[in-house]
């Protein structure tokens, strides 16, 4: 296994989310990605490199170009009205409101954003570019033959959908290895997202489409963040029907239910025959996370590893959630362990 990995995740250092009613301090913090790096070392799970730059290019084969330049010009736009702390919207054009782009930079936060949870820090754009650069070396490996890549980064992907951040996401690291796969040879990809909560962004991304299959296992929308997307009878649209499984399960799910949903989606992926498999890593699932409600544990995530490599296909991991800091390292290595045996 070949691990990419850039210590720029630290440019993203955000203060503080809404949560609870409160600023809290993010959850997304650090802390996780130098947990996860120094468990891939003790592991020993095979040589750690830097990330290749590719530009913007791959960036906008996936999000909306306005909107990559917005997330580029944010932070300074910000600043330059005397703000000192991170850059947060605080409101929202819900339904009968109109989708005009604001002049203003609170206003471009809103139209940008779905959630109070995603600070834009001084750093943001560098570790989220960085970030896309470690997905797409990690696809480029892939293409020029190794059959197993982790690629290490954060802030996480899965919630980035074209045009607007949440979520703690930025720019869709999974979404973009896929397509940068398919745009330099590949005929089918599936995305397999077993992080805890629904990955609307890569939904969103490949929802009409056939070449790329999306398969996810999270917990029910109906009581979880992102709540407005993640539902069973999601199933893709026009050329897409039949190429998004949403495999929904309630708070609580262990175990038992959370490898049965494995299965469907496994099924599901052999059947698509694709040439590669992203999977948006999140650990979130764990017994121990602190925002989430399944009860996985630790030893569950190597059963994970060695049930996704079934599939018998080169594999890209990216990292997205999962925040019990102190166990998110050994949950994380434990998939890649399982994957690796
Ligand atoms: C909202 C919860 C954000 C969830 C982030 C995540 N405060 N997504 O882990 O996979
Ligand atoms: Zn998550």
């Amino acid at each position: 296994m070949l691990t990419i990995y850039s210590d720029d995740h630290r440019l993203h250092h955000g203060k503080g989310e809404l949560n609870d009613g409160e600023l809290q301090p993010c959850y997304e913090c650090p802390e996780r990605a130098d947990q996860v790096l120094a468990a891939v070392r003790q592991a020993r799970l095979g040589d750690i490199v830097a990330p290749d730059e590719f530009g913007l290019e791959p960036i906008k084969a996936v999000h909306d170009p306005r909107y990559v330049d917005f997330l580029q010009q944010a932070w300074e736009l910000w600043a330059a009205e005397g703000r000192t702390s991170d850059a947060l919207p605080l409101n929202w054009a819900v339904r009968g409101m109109r989708q005009l782009e604001p002049d203003y930079i609170d206003g471009k936060l809103s139209y940008y954003s779905f959630d109070a949870g995603t600070p834009i820090t001084a750093g943001t754009w560098a570790a989220v570019t960085t970030g896309a650069n470690i997905a797409v070396t990690g696809a480029a490996r892939l293409l020029a033959g190794d059959e197993f890549i982790f690629a290490l980064s954060r802030p996480p992907g899965h919630h980035a959908a074209r045009d607007y951040f949440g979520g703690y996401c930025f720019l869709n690291n999974a979404a973009i290895a896929a397509q940068y796969l398919l745009d330099n040879g590949a005929s089918r990809v599936a995305i397999l997202d077993v992080d805890y909560h629904h990955g609307n962004g890569t939904q969103s991304i490949f929802y009409e489409r056939n070449d790329v299959l999306f398969v996810s296992i999270h917990a029910d929308p109906r009581q979880e963040f992102p709540y407005f997307l993640g539902h069973a009878d999601e199933h893709g649209k026009g050329p897409g029907d039949g190429y998004n499984l949403n495999l929904p399960l309630p708070w609580q799910s262990g175990a038992d239910r959370w490898f049965a949903a494995l299965e469907t989606g496994h099924a599901r992926v052999r059947e698509f025959a694709p040439d590669y498999v992203v999977v948006s890593l999140g650990v979130d699932t764990y017994i121990g996370d602190p925002i989430s409600q399944f009860c996985l544990e630790s030893d569950d995530y190597l059963a994970m590893g060695s049930r996704i490599a079934d599939l018998g296909v080169p594999l890209l991991f990216v990292l997205e959630g999962g925040y019990a800091v102190a166990d998110v390292g050994t949950n994380v290595s434990n998939v890649l362990l399982g994957a690796t045996r």
